[in-house]
């Protein structure tokens, strides 16, 4: 009988915080951006919910800074393999913006769209129930957020942590409610509709 080797034994077991085919970013917080960083001014700033709403509505940054905010730790991971453990956001949750607009009952899907452009879609389910936030600061480690970066998205972002973070849209302008699913910019080009981390939902037809 050969000897049992290291890499049979001896190996760490898999952190059970990384979903499959992910690696720890470690200190790392790496930066994809598709497209040209905006830079936006908070004085002429504004959110929106409209679309399949009783409601639309539009905040300023004063307005929606004014709104109870909401802390969220944990790990966020992104389709190019990396994840990143321990992170504490700070924000609004989305929740209490629909609540405002009102969704109506048709109102199945959600694209959120950016100030610079770039789109991504999800079912509205998956921005409910305590777990997508607006986020306006971030901290890598269990510290107080900092406002977050212009190129982390800032002055305020989406965060939704539990779906591959390329539906967390930065420098997020609006959610648009509607009846039907509209792929979002990477969801046209080969991305999954949904994007469940844990499933490995990379691509379409995964
Ligand atoms: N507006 C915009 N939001 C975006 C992206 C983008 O290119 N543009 N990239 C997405 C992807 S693929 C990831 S992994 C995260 C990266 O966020 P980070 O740069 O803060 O790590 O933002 C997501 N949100
Ligand atoms: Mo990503």
């Amino acid at each position: 009988m050969p000897p049992v080797t290291r890499g049979f034994v001896g190996r760490r077991p898999r952190d059970r915080r990384l979903p499959p085919g992910q690696y720890d970013a470690g200190d790392q917080w790496p930066v994809l951006t598709a497209e040209r960083a905006p830079t936006l001014d908070t004085a002429r700033w504004t959110f929106r919910v409209d679309g399949l709403v009783q409601r639309p509505v539009e905040w300023t940054w004063d307005e929606i800074r004014a709104l109870p905010r909401e802390r969220w730790d944990g790990d966020i991971h992104c389709v190019t393999t990396w994840s990143k453990f321990g992170m504490r956001w700070s924000g609004v949750a989305v929740d209490t913006l629909l609540e405002a607009a009102g969704p109506l009952p048709e109102a199945r899907f959600a694209v959120a769209h950016s100030h610079s452009g770039y789109t991504t879609n999800m079912p509205l389910s998956d921005l409910t129930g305590g777990r997508a936030w607006l986020a306006f600061e971030a901290a890598t480690a269990p510290a107080h957020p900092a406002p977050l970066t212009r190129e982390h998205g800032g002055p305020a972002r989406l965060l939704v942590p539990h779906l591959y973070f390329w539906k967390s849209a930065k420098w997020v302008a609006g959610l648009r409610l509607a009846a039907e699913d509209e792929p979002g910019f990477w969801e046209r080009n080969g991305y999954h509709d949904r994007g469940d981390p844990w499933s490995e939902q990379r691509f379409a037809g995964d």
